[in-house]
């Protein structure tokens, strides 16, 4: 996949000159790389096939606009549609201090993380967009520990296509590429705005996806699972949201 260059898409064009529509070539061509989304299926498909596999051809390392400081959001949008729960409420009382983010599936050394923890290791600070599929927005600095730095403590296996995460609300969960599990913005994410992480905001632990719409920035993640099978999650989507009619893949 990584030696696809942009020369290899322009013979891809060829065919396409050569009578075969352009959706049938990158159709093939997304197959052959393996560039696939795993809610291909049904109405949707050919058009969130196309946008994934273009994105991850043309694109794959590019970052996520950033901004300074002045341009953060003044009055944040905290979305909360789903009551917490009693699990949640007690650790909150507790000051999170029993909060594990659980990683686990194709690793070599499973692991369990303390908020804590997650503080204490490399994080970085970033000032992004955050935009939701219905249509607000803000920006905000996160700060976090880089996917790829849990990856590598736990020894991913090279056989990983995706990594799977899930939150203490059981009807979110979401997965990643590994185009963007190890992409320097993808965040676990402790702090906003030089402050712990709100819990309207998704505190103690969110993921931020800052190349993906809001919806890939799951809130209050308590698992990370490693995976090279990403249809026995589920109902085989990818995540939560192609259940519910949004696309598995929301690049921005
Ligand atoms: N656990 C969980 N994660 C979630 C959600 C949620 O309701 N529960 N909402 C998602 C949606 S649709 C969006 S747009 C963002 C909203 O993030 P915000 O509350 O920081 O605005 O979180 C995403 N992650
Ligand atoms: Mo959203």
């Amino acid at each position: 996949m990584s030696q696809l260059s942009r020369r290899k898409l322009i013979a891809g064009g060829a065919f396409a000159a050569a009578g075969m529509s352009g959706l049938v070539v990158a159709a093939q061509l997304a197959t052959h790389y393996g560039l696939i989304p795993p809610d291909s299926g049904g109405w949707y498909g050919p058009g969130t096939t196309l946008t994934y596999a273009a994105q991850r051809i043309l694109n794959r390392h590019s970052l996520a606009r950033e901004f300074t400081r002045n341009q953060i959001s003044a009055q944040p949008f905290a979305n909360l549609v789903a009551p917490l729960g009693d699990a949640f409420q007690r650790s909150q009382q507790n000051s999170f201090v029993d909060w594990r983010l659980q990683v686990d599936g194709l690793v070599a050394r499973p692991a369990s993380f303390s908020v804590a923890e997650l503080k204490s290791f490399p994080s970085r600070s970033q000032i992004t967009h955050l935009a939701c599929e219905e249509g607000w927005s803000y920006v905000a600095e996160w700060k976090g520990v880089p996917l790829s730095h849990i990856l590598e403590l736990v020894g991913a296996m090279p056989q990983v296509t995706y990594v799977v995460y899930r939150s203490i609300q059981p009807d979110w969960w979401e997965s990643i590429d590994m185009a963007d599990a190890l992409h320097p913005q993808t965040l676990v994410t402790h702090g906003m705005n030089g402050a712990d992480l709100p819990v309207p905001f998704g505190g103690p632990v969110r993921m931020r996806v800052p190349r993906q719409l809001g919806y890939k920035s799951l809130k209050y993640m308590t698992r990370l699972t490693l995976t090279d099978n990403i249809k026995q999650f589920g109902k085989g989507l990818g995540s939560s949201e192609p259940e519910d009619g949004y696309s598995w893949y929301a690049g921005i």
